[in-house]
């Protein structure tokens, strides 16, 4: 029997009184701990009927018990699909129906929220808390602390992971146990993680960085995680003396060093610190070299492919670059329309191949056609050169999205509502730079003839339809939309004309 992602991430631990995740209240939870509440969980998912290849759907808070069940459904042979805690629950229906998951795991306080979700789309519904409470625990711990481990071979699904779409409509990235298996892999040896390492970890866990990025690479190198409930400034300050490595999003690094805690000498047993999903300036990454001697690492990668190309842990890391492709990953720059490969120090949409790349869109073999090539390149609309010494960097995006803190945003998500609200005719949404986020939502709204636009109740609307970071912090009023000649909106032209609205 074989299940190649639990063989290595997990099998390794079982039984070990080594410390796993070290909480803020001072706890730990050893790696034998751990095993044997995903063994238990294991047995629960088994006892609810769930299969391998069977969707479990969580839109849970993070937890170790919340970590324990993404290790339950590799061991079981469930995929993954975790929902980012933010989601409304109209969001949500969307993620359930469209993944037919046979589970769906939502936080005891929103049991009542959901529970039409469930009845619609025939997913058994149990909640798993924060503090260890709700329905599926109870079961859980109910079960035999010892489980089978599924078969799976390297090219069956582990996970799937939801991310927004140009249309409006999320696609399911399908990721096996190969795609992060190899990743991880890839990982503990270009940032050279050991047992020895402990990383500070205050991402969320339903995305690819603070899910797989940060722990299948801990898992895999025998380390262990202070594990937070979220990025709180006092907590990460008062623990990173305790930590050896860290990973965020920029936010993280500008939030540091705006604070005059955050000094050399708090740094000074950090072997390494690691930024991506989102651009870290190059004035961030100098201002961290000025305060803390350390010259902060940055990568990139996409849901779709895990990591693909990292800046070297010996040798030059470049501000403004994300580094060189990884072992085992291919990466070039193409024509946007011809996709033939462009020469280098040209811009062009970077694509990638690799045993990082996914299998492709859950249910969508179309979109995968169009994003993914027949002979394996994903084309992952971002923008970008290879100088020339070979380090990529990202000069832009093809895709019409915006990054704010990390968070990935189509405005055509936000627009399609915006569109539909009582007095507008239409609306275009755009992202600004904000000091905090990086980048933040502005929309800009064009009023039916003699109508005017309640701008309280719209708020209000998308309140109460979309995830709060996609809410736009900026709504202005305008005559009309500038469109060039084909009547096509002309976004760049307003995200000029805005440019400061977060700045100024
Ligand atoms: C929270 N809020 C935000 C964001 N986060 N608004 C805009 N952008 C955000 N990112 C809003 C909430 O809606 C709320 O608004 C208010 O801020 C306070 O919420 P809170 O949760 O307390 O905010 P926070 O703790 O300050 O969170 C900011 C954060 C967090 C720490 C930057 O967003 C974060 O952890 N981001 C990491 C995202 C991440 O892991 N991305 C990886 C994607 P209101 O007051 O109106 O209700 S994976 C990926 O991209 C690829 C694969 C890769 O390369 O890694
Ligand atoms: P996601 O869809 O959440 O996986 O986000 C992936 C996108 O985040 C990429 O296509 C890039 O546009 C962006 N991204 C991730 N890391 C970086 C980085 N280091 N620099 C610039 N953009 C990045």
């Amino acid at each position: 029997m074989a299940n190649p992602l639990y063989d290595a991430l997990f099998a390794p631990h079982d039984g070990n009184a080594t410390p796993f995740l070290q909480l803020a209240d001072g706890s730990t939870v050893t790696h034998a701990d751990f095993l044997e509440l995903v063994s238990q969980m294991a047995n629960a998912l088994g006892a609810l009927g769930v299969v391998p290849g069977d969707r479990v759907a969580v839109h849970i808070e993070k937890s170790p018990e919340a970590l324990a069940l993404y290790a339950a459904c590799v061991k079981s042979g469930a995929v993954f699909l975790p929902l980012n805690t933010a989601y409304t629950p109209i969001e949500l229906s969307y993620f359930v129906e469209d993944s037919r998951a046979k589970l769906f795991l939502c936080d005891p306080s929103e049991l009542d929220a959901v529970t039409d979700i469930a009845k619609v789309t025939g997913a058994i519904l149990h909640s798993l808390g924060a503090e260890g409470d709700g329905s599926f625990m109870d079961l859980a711990r109910a079960q035999p602390s010892h489980s089978d481990i599924a078969e799976r071979k390297a090219e069956d699904l582990a996970a799937l992971l939801y991310t927004s779409g140009t249309t409006g409509r999320s696609k399911g990235a399908m990721l096996t146990q190969a795609n992060l298996l190899s990743n991880a892999e890839a990982l503990v040896d270009a940032w050279q993680f050991t047992d020895r390492d402990v990383l500070l970890h205050a991402l969320p866990i339903f995305h690819t960085h603070g899910l797989f990025v940060a722990t299948n690479t801990l898992l895999l190198a025998g380390g262990s995680m202070i594990f937070l409930p979220k990025f709180d400034l006092d907590t990460v300050l008062r623990l990173m003396p305790k930590a050896t490595t860290m990973m965020g999003v920029p936010t993280f690094y500008t939030r540091l060093l705006d604070d005059a805690r955050f000094t050399a000498d708090l740094a000074r047993h950090m072997r390494l610190f690691i930024s991506g999903s989102a651009p870290l300036l190059a004035e961030t990454h100098i201002q961290f070299e000025q305060r803390t001697g350390h010259r902060i690492l940055e990568r990139y990668g996409m849901t779709e492919t895990n990591m693909n190309t990292s800046n070297p842990y010996t040798g030059e890391r470049r501000a403004g670059t994300v580094g060189f492709a990884l072992p085992g990953v291919e990466v070039k720059i193409c024509h946007p329309e011809t996709g033939a490969t462009l020469p280098q120090g040209e811009i062009g949409v970077l694509e990638v191949r690799g045993p990082n790349v996914f299998k492709g869109y859950w249910n969508m073999p179309e979109k995968t056609r169009e994003e993914l090539r027949e002979d394996g390149f994903f084309i992952t609309g971002d923008l970008a050169l290879i100088d020339a010494d070979g380090y990529v960097q990202i000069v832009g995006r093809g895709k019409d999205l915006i990054i704010s803190g990390g968070y990935n945003i189509y405005p055509k998500e936000i627009e399609l509502l915006l569109d539909t609200q009582p007095g507008v005719k239409e609306s275009a949404v755009i992202g600004a730079p904000h000091p905090d986020f990086g980048e933040s939502v502005v929309a800009v709204l064009v009023p039916e003839a003699g109508a005017t636009v309640d701008l309280d109740a719209i708020d209000a609307a998308v309140r109460e339809s979309l995830a709060g970071f996609k809410r736009p912090r900026v709504i202005e009023v305008i005559d009309a939309l500038p469109r060039n000649t084909m009547g096509k909106v002309q976004k760049n032209q307003l995200r000029d004309q805005y440019a400061g609205v977060f700045t100024n």
